[in-house]
């Protein structure tokens, strides 16, 4: 559908909110077609989640390999990833290694938060404030990321512990000093999984604080060596393009026969493979695993025995085995020694569905059954997931509406990148993407490659603006529900249906269809002069 309209002279043609792997690519590929772009960012360099993520044994659970750029042939031959899978100080610095090759900082404003960014309708101009400057720009990128937002839980009397605390996403950059000194950890999810071993290596005693025990694989973290760089190189265009076409963005399927299809021998040989493969493709074993409850009930039985052949005491191992959803349907952890650290004399597993926290006071944490007195207390206890980060921008679209208003009963976009109502405005990796069930650097290049386009596209036909039209957004969110349904996903309460975030609606927020899938269909609205959107040319709306 087309309408015309008269712009006005903006400050950029786009501003972008985020310097994480999203907002630098955005940068990048703007730049490349000749578009102004301001980046605002934050924190007080690029990275975003890596920048912020510095708690002991951060790391990723998708292979370095995969987990990095691929828009620049010369710059996936030059990097040499030292490791399977990556740690956060490998990452950060890769991070800068392409802010500077590219020579992207010049249009970033670091140590910058973005406030405001509101539409206005006669111009079709969005007005970006920030706590340092505002400008306009044609078009405002948001690549804010989706677990960019710390939560803490408010337990009563927080505020009056006199030791330290500190959240695994807000870790400070000259580290904790952990030694000889009693610490809590509240939460089992990914961060605190990936931080408890190595904590329990420096502190006197580790209180492990559990409300939901989660599913943990070994992250199965090895040297990369000569043979293996080598020969990755040689293949990357194939490596790169199988992980397009897949479900999850990595190069692996899942196995071509359904579990129970599967002979069991052969059925334990593919969980042993994938076990021993490590990282978060375990949840990936069979097709079915995440849709057939029987499946998933196998590749529980495994995880299970394995939980229970590596922790010595059995109670514990009870304890640390979930009961609460299916294997895969909160993201699996990946980790290093997680289960064996509770055989130590210095880690206590504490329980909270037998007695929850009550509050905190000076010394420490009073749970319903007693007190645990600490020096450190760490909340590894998550973000508010794929829509905090914008809830916290004040965002308005037409007639002055606020995206936090609209997203009242849950965020509603057309393919997670448009929004009625908000023309000109695109989300990177948000709610309606696949992008975090998937490799997020492919996503977002995915993404940022499909925006690019489309704003080639309105400057090639003299348009002015683009808007997600209500029916195709009314379908969107229809098709994610749908495809949510038909697996054991919305069984579990996690952060992808916003459940860990008292009074978040609970809402399935990514499309679950896969990550290939989800390309197609970008591709084919793309290919079909943007169907589903409205486009507006200059002199109307
Ligand atoms: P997660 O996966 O959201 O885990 C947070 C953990 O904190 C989880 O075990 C929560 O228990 C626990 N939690 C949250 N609030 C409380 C309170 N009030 N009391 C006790 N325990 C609490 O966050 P992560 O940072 O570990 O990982 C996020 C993603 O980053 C991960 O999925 C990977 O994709 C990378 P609950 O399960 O809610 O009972």
């Amino acid at each position: 559908m087309v309408t015309t309209r008269t712009p006005a002279e903006p400050t950029v043609d786009v501003v972008v909110v985020g310097a994480g792997f999203a907002g630098l690519y955005a940068l990048y590929r703007f730049r490349a077609q000749g578009l102004s772009v301001r980046v605002y960012e934050a924190g007080s360099d690029v990275g975003g989640t890596w920048y912020w993520n510095r708690y002991p044994g951060a790391r990723c659970d998708v292979e370095s390999v995969d987990y990095s750029y691929s828009f620049s042939e010369d710059l996936q031959q030059e990097w040499d990833w030292t490791e399977k899978y990556a740690s956060q100080p490998e990452i950060l610095s890769y991070v800068r290694h392409v802010a500077d090759r590219f020579d992207l900082r010049r249009d970033i404003r670091f140590d910058t938060r973005v406030l405001t960014a509101h539409l206005d309708e006669d111009t079709m101009r969005w007005t970006v404030e920030s706590d340092r400057e505002t400008v306009t720009a044609r078009y405002c990128v948001f690549a804010t990321g989706a677990l960019s937002t710390a939560m803490t839980p408010n337990i009563p009397g927080l505020e009056l512990f006199a030791g330290e605390t500190h959240h695994t996403g807000h870790w400070p950059h000259g580290g904790v000093e952990l030694e000889g000194r009693r610490v809590g950890v509240i939460g089992t999810g990914s961060s605190g999984i990936q931080s408890i071993p190595i904590v329990a290596e420096q502190a006197d005693h580790v209180f492990v604080f559990q409300r939901s025990a989660n599913y943990s694989v070994p992250a199965g973290n090895t040297a990369i060596d000569p043979e293996t760089r080598t020969r990755v190189k040689a293949t990357y265009a194939e490596r790169r393009r199988l992980s397009r076409e897949s479900g999850g963005g990595s190069p692996y399927n899942a196995y071509p026969t359904k579990t129970m299809d599967t002979p069991p021998d052969e059925r334990r040989a593919a969980f042993e493979a994938r076990w021993q493969l490590g990282g978060v493709l375990f949840s990936k074993t069979f097709p079915d695993q995440t849709i057939d409850p029987v499946a998933n009930d196998e590749a529980k039985a495994f995880v299970e025995a394995k939980i229970r052949e590596i922790v010595e005491n059995q109670e514990v191992a009870e304890r640390l085995i979930p009961k609460d959803h299916p294997i895969g349907t909160k993201r699996i952890c990946t980790d290093s020694d997680y289960y064996r650290t509770f055989n130590k004399d210095n880690v206590t597993l504490v329980d909270l569905r037998d007695a929850p926290i009550d509050s905190i006071d000076a010394n420490g944490v009073l749970t319903t059954a007693g007190r645990y007195d600490l020096d450190v207390l760490i909340f590894a206890t998550g973000f508010d997931a794929m829509t905090g980060s914008l809830d916290r921008i004040d965002i308005r679209g037409r007639g002055a509406v606020a995206l936090k208003n609209r997203w009242a009963d849950g965020p509603r976009s057309y393919l997670g990148l448009g929004v009625d109502g908000f023309p000109n405005m695109f989300i990177v990796t948000g709610p309606g993407s696949p992008s975090v069930l998937a490799n997020m650097v492919l996503g977002a290049e995915q993404h940022v490659d499909w925006i690019a386009d489309c704003l080639a596209y309105l400057d090639e036909h003299g348009c002015v603006a683009i808007e997600a039209m209500p029916r195709a957004v009314d379908d969107w969110v229809a098709e994610c529900n749908e495809r949510a349904a038909a697996t054991l996903f919305p069984i579990a309460n996690s952060w992808y249906l916003g459940t860990n975030i008292p009074g978040k609606p609970r809402v399935f927020m990514p499309f679950i269809g896969g990550f290939g899938v989800y390309g197609s269909i970008c591709a084919e609205v793309a290919t079909a002069g943007y169907k589903g959107f409205r486009v507006i040319e200059g002199d109307s709306r």
